[in-house]
Protein backbone atom coordinates (compact mmCIF):
# COMPACT_ATOMS: atom_id res chain seq x y z
CA UNK A 1 0.00 0.00 0.00
CA UNK A 2 1.16 3.61 -0.93
CA UNK A 3 1.12 5.40 1.81
CA UNK A 4 0.18 9.07 2.48
CA UNK A 5 1.45 11.22 4.52
CA UNK A 6 1.30 10.10 8.42
CA UNK A 7 -2.37 12.06 9.87
CA UNK A 8 -2.55 11.19 13.70
CA UNK A 9 -5.93 10.22 14.62
CA UNK A 10 -6.91 13.51 15.70
CA UNK A 11 -4.80 15.78 13.58
CA UNK A 12 -7.33 16.48 10.60
CA UNK A 13 -10.50 17.03 11.67
CA UNK A 14 -11.30 20.90 11.10
CA UNK A 15 -9.14 20.75 8.39
CA UNK A 16 -10.41 22.19 5.00
CA UNK A 17 -12.70 20.29 3.07
CA UNK A 18 -11.62 18.32 0.01
CA UNK A 19 -14.29 15.79 -0.31
CA UNK A 20 -17.90 16.37 -1.97
CA UNK A 21 -20.27 17.82 0.03
CA UNK A 22 -18.14 20.58 0.74
CA UNK A 23 -20.93 22.90 0.09
CA UNK A 24 -21.98 21.20 3.81
CA UNK A 25 -20.97 23.53 6.88
CA UNK A 26 -19.58 21.34 9.05
CA UNK A 27 -16.65 18.24 9.02
CA UNK A 28 -18.69 15.59 9.91
CA UNK A 29 -15.92 13.47 10.65
CA UNK A 30 -13.25 11.23 9.50
CA UNK A 31 -12.57 7.85 7.44
CA UNK A 32 -8.85 6.91 8.01
CA UNK A 33 -7.05 3.60 7.33
CA UNK A 34 -5.05 1.79 10.17
CA UNK A 35 -2.80 -1.12 11.10
CA UNK A 36 -1.91 -1.33 14.68
CA UNK A 37 0.70 -3.96 13.81
CA UNK A 38 2.88 -2.66 10.83
CA UNK A 39 2.66 0.77 11.77
CA UNK A 40 5.18 2.40 13.86
CA UNK A 41 3.13 4.08 16.34
CA UNK A 42 -0.07 2.23 16.39
CA UNK A 43 -2.05 5.24 16.45
CA UNK A 44 -1.38 6.60 12.91
CA UNK A 45 -3.30 6.07 9.96
CA UNK A 46 -1.75 5.32 7.11
CA UNK A 47 -4.72 7.12 4.64
CA UNK A 48 -7.71 9.33 6.00
CA UNK A 49 -10.16 11.83 4.06
CA UNK A 50 -12.64 13.84 6.10
CA UNK A 51 -16.33 13.18 5.74
CA UNK A 52 -18.28 16.62 5.34
CA UNK A 53 -22.08 16.52 6.35
CA UNK A 54 -24.03 17.48 8.72
CA UNK A 55 -22.31 15.99 12.25
CA UNK A 56 -26.11 16.02 14.67
CA UNK A 57 -27.63 13.11 14.00
CA UNK A 58 -25.34 10.30 15.13
CA UNK A 59 -23.06 9.79 12.15
CA UNK A 60 -24.04 6.18 11.31
CA UNK A 61 -21.61 5.83 8.57
CA UNK A 62 -21.48 2.32 6.65
CA UNK A 63 -18.36 0.99 4.91
CA UNK A 64 -17.98 -1.46 2.02
CA UNK A 65 -14.85 -2.28 -0.09
CA UNK A 66 -14.13 -3.70 -3.35
CA UNK A 67 -10.72 -4.21 -5.07
CA UNK A 68 -8.56 -0.90 -4.01
CA UNK A 69 -11.61 1.32 -3.18
CA UNK A 70 -14.05 2.03 0.03
CA UNK A 71 -17.23 2.82 -0.33
CA UNK A 72 -18.82 4.85 2.69
CA UNK A 73 -22.91 5.21 2.91
CA UNK A 74 -24.11 8.18 4.67
CA UNK A 75 -27.40 7.99 5.42
CA UNK A 76 -28.24 11.32 7.52
CA UNK A 77 -27.38 12.63 3.62
CA UNK A 78 -28.75 10.08 1.62
CA UNK A 79 -25.20 10.01 -0.25
CA UNK A 80 -22.69 7.41 -1.17
CA UNK A 81 -19.10 8.27 -1.58
CA UNK A 82 -16.21 5.95 -3.44
CA UNK A 83 -12.74 6.42 -1.61
CA UNK A 84 -10.02 5.57 -3.46
CA UNK A 85 -6.81 5.85 -1.21
CA UNK A 86 -4.61 4.10 -3.66
CA UNK A 87 -5.39 6.74 -6.42
CA UNK A 88 -2.20 9.13 -6.95
CA UNK A 89 -4.10 11.90 -5.33
CA UNK A 90 -6.40 9.84 -3.69
CA UNK A 91 -9.50 10.35 -5.46
CA UNK A 92 -13.09 11.28 -3.50
CA UNK A 93 -15.92 10.61 -5.58
CA UNK A 94 -19.65 11.21 -4.88
CA UNK A 95 -21.77 8.27 -6.49
CA UNK A 96 -24.95 9.08 -5.64
CA UNK A 97 -26.80 11.85 -3.44
CA UNK A 98 -29.98 11.24 -3.81
CA UNK A 99 -32.90 13.76 -3.54
CA UNK A 100 -36.05 12.00 -2.94
CA UNK A 101 -37.11 10.04 -0.39
CA UNK A 102 -34.98 7.08 -0.18
CA UNK A 103 -34.43 8.10 3.35
CA UNK A 104 -31.33 6.79 4.95
CA UNK A 105 -29.90 5.21 1.53
CA UNK A 106 -26.57 4.06 2.72
CA UNK A 107 -27.25 2.97 5.93
CA UNK A 108 -25.89 -0.41 4.80
CA UNK A 109 -23.89 -0.21 1.69
CA UNK A 110 -22.49 -3.20 -0.09
CA UNK A 111 -19.77 -3.29 -3.50
CA UNK A 112 -19.19 -6.42 -4.91
CA UNK A 113 -18.92 -7.77 -8.47
CA UNK A 114 -21.03 -10.48 -8.66
CA UNK A 115 -20.90 -10.62 -12.26
CA UNK A 116 -16.97 -10.26 -13.01
CA UNK A 117 -16.95 -7.20 -15.08
CA UNK A 118 -14.75 -5.21 -13.10
CA UNK A 119 -17.31 -2.78 -12.36
CA UNK A 120 -18.68 -2.51 -8.67
CA UNK A 121 -22.07 -3.69 -8.35
CA UNK A 122 -23.55 -1.45 -5.04
CA UNK A 123 -26.30 -2.76 -3.07
CA UNK A 124 -27.29 0.00 -0.64
CA UNK A 125 -30.50 0.10 1.72
CA UNK A 126 -32.78 3.01 2.56
CA UNK A 127 -34.42 1.63 5.77
CA UNK A 128 -36.17 4.45 6.33
CA UNK A 129 -37.87 4.96 2.40
CA UNK A 130 -41.40 5.18 3.09
CA UNK A 131 -42.28 5.69 6.06
CA UNK A 132 -39.59 3.19 7.55
CA UNK A 133 -41.07 0.46 5.09
CA UNK A 134 -37.26 0.71 4.02
CA UNK A 135 -36.12 -0.14 0.56
CA UNK A 136 -33.17 -1.77 -0.88
CA UNK A 137 -31.24 -0.46 -4.30
CA UNK A 138 -29.00 -1.84 -6.68
CA UNK A 139 -27.21 -0.78 -9.56
CA UNK A 140 -24.05 -0.22 -11.05
CA UNK A 141 -21.73 2.29 -10.16
CA UNK A 142 -19.98 2.73 -13.92
CA UNK A 143 -16.49 4.57 -13.02
CA UNK A 144 -17.48 7.96 -14.12
CA UNK A 145 -21.42 7.41 -14.34
CA UNK A 146 -22.57 8.91 -10.86
CA UNK A 147 -26.37 8.05 -11.90
CA UNK A 148 -26.03 5.18 -14.45
CA UNK A 149 -27.67 2.55 -14.49
CA UNK A 150 -29.54 4.24 -11.50
CA UNK A 151 -32.90 2.40 -11.11
CA UNK A 152 -31.59 -1.11 -12.03
CA UNK A 153 -33.22 -2.62 -9.09
CA UNK A 154 -35.22 -0.81 -6.05
CA UNK A 155 -36.96 -3.83 -4.02
CA UNK A 156 -39.17 -1.79 -1.70
CA UNK A 157 -40.36 -2.95 1.63
CA UNK A 158 -44.03 -4.06 2.97
CA UNK A 159 -45.63 -2.04 5.51
CA UNK A 160 -44.44 1.21 7.52
CA UNK A 161 -42.09 0.49 10.34
CA UNK A 162 -40.68 -2.98 8.58
CA UNK A 163 -36.96 -1.55 8.39
CA UNK A 164 -36.33 -3.33 5.57
CA UNK A 165 -32.92 -2.88 4.53
CA UNK A 166 -31.69 -2.09 8.38
CA UNK A 167 -29.37 -5.37 8.23
CA UNK A 168 -27.82 -6.75 4.85
CA UNK A 169 -25.29 -9.12 3.88
CA UNK A 170 -23.48 -10.41 1.22
CA UNK A 171 -22.70 -14.39 0.74
CA UNK A 172 -21.45 -16.67 -1.37
CA UNK A 173 -23.20 -18.43 -3.43
CA UNK A 174 -26.38 -20.15 -1.63
CA UNK A 175 -28.55 -21.26 -4.71
CA UNK A 176 -25.99 -23.45 -6.24
CA UNK A 177 -25.81 -20.72 -9.54
CA UNK A 178 -22.40 -19.45 -8.98
CA UNK A 179 -22.59 -16.17 -7.85
CA UNK A 180 -23.12 -14.68 -5.00
CA UNK A 181 -26.41 -13.99 -3.17
CA UNK A 182 -28.19 -11.03 -0.82
CA UNK A 183 -29.46 -11.63 2.41
CA UNK A 184 -31.57 -8.53 3.49
CA UNK A 185 -33.46 -8.26 7.13
CA UNK A 186 -36.67 -6.34 7.90
CA UNK A 187 -36.19 -6.75 11.56
CA UNK A 188 -39.56 -5.18 12.13
CA UNK A 189 -41.40 -6.75 9.74
CA UNK A 190 -45.14 -7.47 10.69
CA UNK A 191 -47.87 -8.71 9.19
CA UNK A 192 -49.44 -12.23 7.65
CA UNK A 193 -47.78 -14.89 9.77
CA UNK A 194 -45.29 -12.57 11.36
CA UNK A 195 -46.27 -11.30 14.85
CA UNK A 196 -45.76 -7.22 15.49
CA UNK A 197 -42.04 -6.40 15.00
CA UNK A 198 -40.90 -10.67 14.96
CA UNK A 199 -38.94 -9.46 11.34
CA UNK A 200 -38.04 -11.17 8.41
CA UNK A 201 -34.88 -11.90 6.69
CA UNK A 202 -34.96 -12.37 2.36
CA UNK A 203 -32.62 -14.61 0.94
CA UNK A 204 -32.59 -12.67 -3.07
CA UNK A 205 -30.95 -15.22 -5.10
CA UNK A 206 -28.62 -13.93 -8.02
CA UNK A 207 -30.92 -15.22 -10.69
CA UNK A 208 -33.52 -12.61 -9.86
CA UNK A 209 -33.16 -10.25 -12.23
CA UNK A 210 -36.31 -8.45 -12.61
CA UNK A 211 -35.33 -4.76 -12.93
CA UNK A 212 -37.06 -1.46 -12.45
CA UNK A 213 -38.80 -0.70 -8.96
CA UNK A 214 -40.39 -4.03 -7.86
CA UNK A 215 -43.29 -3.45 -5.32
CA UNK A 216 -42.73 -5.92 -2.06
CA UNK A 217 -45.20 -8.45 -3.52
CA UNK A 218 -44.02 -8.62 -6.78
CA UNK A 219 -40.35 -9.72 -4.94
CA UNK A 220 -41.23 -11.16 -1.70
CA UNK A 221 -43.45 -14.05 -3.30
CA UNK A 222 -40.50 -15.30 -5.69
CA UNK A 223 -38.02 -16.05 -2.57
CA UNK A 224 -37.64 -17.72 0.72
CA UNK A 225 -37.54 -15.93 4.00
CA UNK A 226 -37.35 -16.97 7.19
CA UNK A 227 -38.91 -15.02 9.95
CA UNK A 228 -39.33 -14.76 14.31
CA UNK A 229 -42.27 -16.36 15.87
CA UNK A 230 -42.25 -13.67 18.62
CA UNK A 231 -44.01 -10.28 18.86
CA UNK A 232 -40.73 -7.66 19.14
CA UNK A 233 -37.75 -10.85 18.07
CA UNK A 234 -36.69 -8.36 15.55
CA UNK A 235 -35.08 -11.44 13.49
CA UNK A 236 -32.59 -10.46 11.60
CA UNK A 237 -31.48 -7.33 13.40
CA UNK A 238 -27.99 -8.65 12.63
CA UNK A 239 -26.64 -11.03 10.09
CA UNK A 240 -23.55 -13.19 9.13
CA UNK A 241 -22.59 -15.58 6.25
CA UNK A 242 -18.88 -16.33 4.56
CA UNK A 243 -17.35 -19.25 6.62
CA UNK A 244 -18.15 -22.75 7.15
CA UNK A 245 -19.60 -23.13 10.51
CA UNK A 246 -20.47 -27.30 10.21
CA UNK A 247 -17.38 -27.84 8.73
CA UNK A 248 -19.00 -29.20 5.64
CA UNK A 249 -17.77 -27.06 3.40
CA UNK A 250 -20.42 -25.00 2.51
CA UNK A 251 -20.96 -21.92 4.01
CA UNK A 252 -23.92 -21.27 6.24
CA UNK A 253 -25.91 -18.39 7.17
CA UNK A 254 -26.43 -16.68 11.14
CA UNK A 255 -29.12 -14.48 11.86
CA UNK A 256 -29.40 -12.57 15.01
CA UNK A 257 -32.87 -11.71 17.11
CA UNK A 258 -32.04 -9.53 20.05
CA UNK A 259 -35.64 -9.34 20.53
CA UNK A 260 -36.25 -13.11 21.29
CA UNK A 261 -37.45 -14.08 24.28
CA UNK A 262 -40.15 -13.13 27.01
CA UNK A 263 -37.34 -11.33 28.85
CA UNK A 264 -35.79 -10.34 25.71
CA UNK A 265 -32.91 -12.46 26.42
CA UNK A 266 -32.35 -12.54 22.22
CA UNK A 267 -31.46 -15.40 20.58
CA UNK A 268 -29.39 -16.81 16.98
CA UNK A 269 -30.45 -19.39 14.27
CA UNK A 270 -27.38 -21.43 12.34
CA UNK A 271 -28.71 -22.25 9.11
CA UNK A 272 -27.01 -24.55 7.18
CA UNK A 273 -26.34 -23.80 3.97
CA UNK A 274 -26.33 -26.70 2.54
CA UNK A 275 -29.65 -27.24 3.64
CA UNK A 276 -31.58 -24.00 3.76
CA UNK A 277 -35.06 -24.25 5.64
CA UNK A 278 -38.15 -23.61 3.79
CA UNK A 279 -39.80 -20.57 4.12
CA UNK A 280 -41.32 -19.71 7.53
CA UNK A 281 -41.09 -19.54 10.99
CA UNK A 282 -37.18 -19.92 12.46
CA UNK A 283 -37.86 -22.32 15.15
CA UNK A 284 -35.93 -22.68 18.67
CA UNK A 285 -32.98 -20.04 18.17
CA UNK A 286 -29.63 -22.58 18.23
CA UNK A 287 -28.91 -20.47 21.43
CA UNK A 288 -30.60 -18.15 24.02
CA UNK A 289 -29.16 -15.14 25.95
CA UNK A 290 -28.70 -15.92 29.30
CA UNK A 291 -29.88 -13.21 31.28
CA UNK A 292 -32.70 -10.52 30.86
CA UNK A 293 -32.51 -8.03 28.55
CA UNK A 294 -28.86 -9.26 27.59
CA UNK A 295 -29.92 -8.87 23.43
CA UNK A 296 -27.97 -11.86 22.08
CA UNK A 297 -27.45 -11.61 18.87
CA UNK A 298 -27.50 -7.67 18.51
CA UNK A 299 -24.44 -8.37 16.41
CA UNK A 300 -22.85 -11.14 14.37
CA UNK A 301 -19.14 -11.63 12.60
CA UNK A 302 -17.40 -15.02 11.04
CA UNK A 303 -13.82 -15.60 10.23
CA UNK A 304 -11.17 -18.01 11.13
CA UNK A 305 -9.66 -17.34 14.72
CA UNK A 306 -7.83 -20.67 15.25
CA UNK A 307 -6.91 -20.85 11.36
CA UNK A 308 -7.94 -24.52 11.60
CA UNK A 309 -10.38 -23.79 8.47
CA UNK A 310 -13.42 -23.91 10.19
CA UNK A 311 -15.20 -20.56 10.60
CA UNK A 312 -15.69 -19.07 14.04
CA UNK A 313 -18.72 -16.72 15.37
CA UNK A 314 -18.88 -14.22 17.22
CA UNK A 315 -21.69 -12.85 18.90
CA UNK A 316 -22.73 -9.80 20.53
CA UNK A 317 -25.17 -8.67 23.21
CA UNK A 318 -24.97 -5.31 23.75
CA UNK A 319 -27.74 -5.58 26.89
CA UNK A 320 -25.86 -7.98 28.69
CA UNK A 321 -24.44 -6.52 32.08
CA UNK A 322 -26.80 -4.04 32.82
CA UNK A 323 -26.14 -2.68 29.33
CA UNK A 324 -22.76 -2.81 29.55
CA UNK A 325 -22.55 -5.92 26.41
CA UNK A 326 -20.77 -9.19 26.08
CA UNK A 327 -19.17 -10.53 23.23
CA UNK A 328 -19.39 -14.41 22.94
CA UNK A 329 -17.19 -16.25 20.69
CA UNK A 330 -18.06 -19.74 19.33
CA UNK A 331 -14.97 -21.69 17.65
CA UNK A 332 -16.75 -24.04 14.86
CA UNK A 333 -17.79 -26.84 14.54
CA UNK A 334 -18.29 -26.93 17.99
CA UNK A 335 -20.47 -23.62 17.78
CA UNK A 336 -23.11 -24.36 20.99
CA UNK A 337 -21.06 -23.28 23.96
CA UNK A 338 -18.51 -20.38 23.54
CA UNK A 339 -15.31 -20.42 24.32
CA UNK A 340 -14.54 -17.00 25.39
CA UNK A 341 -16.69 -14.06 26.37
CA UNK A 342 -15.40 -10.87 26.44
CA UNK A 343 -16.71 -8.74 29.32
CA UNK A 344 -16.50 -4.50 30.15
CA UNK A 345 -13.92 -3.51 33.14
CA UNK A 346 -17.13 -2.25 35.40
CA UNK A 347 -18.50 0.67 35.19
CA UNK A 348 -21.73 2.69 35.64
CA UNK A 349 -22.25 3.81 32.44
CA UNK A 350 -23.72 1.26 29.62
CA UNK A 351 -20.72 0.56 26.88
CA UNK A 352 -22.81 -1.63 25.00
CA UNK A 353 -19.95 -3.29 24.08
CA UNK A 354 -19.70 -5.48 21.12
CA UNK A 355 -22.47 -3.21 18.91
CA UNK A 356 -19.93 -3.91 15.36
CA UNK A 357 -18.02 -6.91 15.41
CA UNK A 358 -15.16 -7.96 12.17
CA UNK A 359 -13.07 -10.49 11.87
CA UNK A 360 -10.06 -9.32 9.76
CA UNK A 361 -5.95 -11.06 9.19
CA UNK A 362 -4.40 -7.42 10.15
CA UNK A 363 -1.01 -8.96 10.97
CA UNK A 364 -0.64 -11.33 7.62
CA UNK A 365 -0.52 -14.53 9.61
CA UNK A 366 -3.03 -16.08 7.71
CA UNK A 367 -5.18 -16.04 10.80
CA UNK A 368 -8.02 -13.93 10.99
CA UNK A 369 -7.79 -11.17 14.19
CA UNK A 370 -11.56 -10.34 16.39
CA UNK A 371 -12.39 -6.84 16.29
CA UNK A 372 -14.77 -5.64 18.82
CA UNK A 373 -15.91 -1.98 18.27
CA UNK A 374 -17.84 -0.62 21.59
CA UNK A 375 -18.99 2.88 19.93
CA UNK A 376 -21.06 4.11 23.21
CA UNK A 377 -18.38 3.67 25.29
CA UNK A 378 -18.16 6.49 27.66
CA UNK A 379 -14.35 7.82 28.22
CA UNK A 380 -14.28 9.52 31.21
CA UNK A 381 -16.94 12.52 30.89
CA UNK A 382 -17.11 12.23 27.42
CA UNK A 383 -20.36 10.57 26.39
CA UNK A 384 -20.11 8.40 23.06
CA UNK A 385 -16.76 8.12 22.08
CA UNK A 386 -16.33 4.47 21.53
CA UNK A 387 -13.86 2.01 21.31
CA UNK A 388 -12.01 -0.39 19.40
CA UNK A 389 -9.92 -3.66 21.02
CA UNK A 390 -8.08 -6.34 18.86
CA UNK A 391 -7.91 -9.54 19.54
CA UNK A 392 -4.98 -11.36 17.39
CA UNK A 393 -5.94 -14.81 15.92
CA UNK A 394 -4.19 -17.91 17.64
CA UNK A 395 -3.93 -21.19 16.38
CA UNK A 396 -3.87 -21.28 20.68
CA UNK A 397 -7.84 -20.48 21.25
CA UNK A 398 -8.74 -17.51 23.41
CA UNK A 399 -8.86 -18.51 26.67
CA UNK A 400 -12.19 -17.77 28.64
CA UNK A 401 -13.67 -14.66 30.16
CA UNK A 402 -11.84 -12.08 28.99
CA UNK A 403 -11.63 -8.63 30.35
CA UNK A 404 -11.73 -5.66 27.66
CA UNK A 405 -8.95 -3.05 28.56
CA UNK A 406 -7.00 -5.34 29.97
CA UNK A 407 -6.20 -8.56 27.83
CA UNK A 408 -6.86 -7.20 24.19
CA UNK A 409 -3.88 -7.40 22.06
CA UNK A 410 -4.66 -3.87 20.98
CA UNK A 411 -7.09 -1.08 21.34
CA UNK A 412 -8.25 2.19 19.80
CA UNK A 413 -8.48 5.10 22.59
CA UNK A 414 -11.26 8.28 21.39
CA UNK A 415 -9.77 11.38 21.51
CA UNK A 416 -13.20 13.56 21.93
CA UNK A 417 -17.00 12.79 23.29
CA UNK A 418 -19.42 11.30 20.64
CA UNK A 419 -16.56 10.49 18.09
CA UNK A 420 -18.25 6.84 18.05
CA UNK A 421 -15.01 4.79 17.65
CA UNK A 422 -16.08 1.50 16.32
CA UNK A 423 -19.13 2.45 14.85
CA UNK A 424 -18.47 1.39 11.37
CA UNK A 425 -15.19 -0.85 10.38
CA UNK A 426 -14.02 -2.98 7.52
CA UNK A 427 -10.85 -4.28 6.06
CA UNK A 428 -9.05 -3.11 3.21
CA UNK A 429 -5.16 -3.57 1.69
CA UNK A 430 -4.37 -4.95 5.10
CA UNK A 431 -5.52 -2.15 7.37
CA UNK A 432 -8.33 -1.26 9.38
CA UNK A 433 -10.60 1.06 8.12
CA UNK A 434 -12.78 3.05 10.27
CA UNK A 435 -15.58 5.59 10.29
CA UNK A 436 -15.31 7.96 13.27
CA UNK A 437 -17.11 11.43 14.11
CA UNK A 438 -15.98 14.62 13.77
CA UNK A 439 -15.91 16.87 17.61
CA UNK A 440 -18.68 18.46 15.88
CA UNK A 441 -19.37 22.33 17.03
CA1 LIG B 1 -21.63 -25.52 6.62
CA1 LIG C 1 -11.78 -21.81 13.16
CA1 LIG D 1 -3.77 -12.58 11.99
Amino acid sequence: MRLLPLLLLSGCIGSLCRGPGCEDVWPAGQVLVMNPFEAAVAREATAAFDLSGTVDHGAQWSLSVLNDDVYVGMPEVQRIVRWSPEEDPASVEQLENWPGNLRELGAVVIAGDPDGNGLATLMASAPGAELDAGAVVVWEAARQGIRAGLSDRILEGASPSDRLGEAMVYCPDLTGDGVNDLIVAAPHFTGGSVPERGGRVFLVPSEFEQRGILSFTSWAAEVPSWHGEEEGAAAGSALACGEDLTGDGVPDVVIGAPGHGTARQGGIWILDGANLPASGGLGTPTREGSSDSAWLGSSLAVGDLDGDGIGDLAVGAAGAARGQGEVAVHYGPDMVVPRTVIEPQSADEPTHLGRSLLFADLDGDGLDELIVGAEDRVDGDDFDAGWVGVWRGSTTRLGANLVLGEDEDWSLQPDHAFQRLGSAMVFHEGGLVLATRSRGF
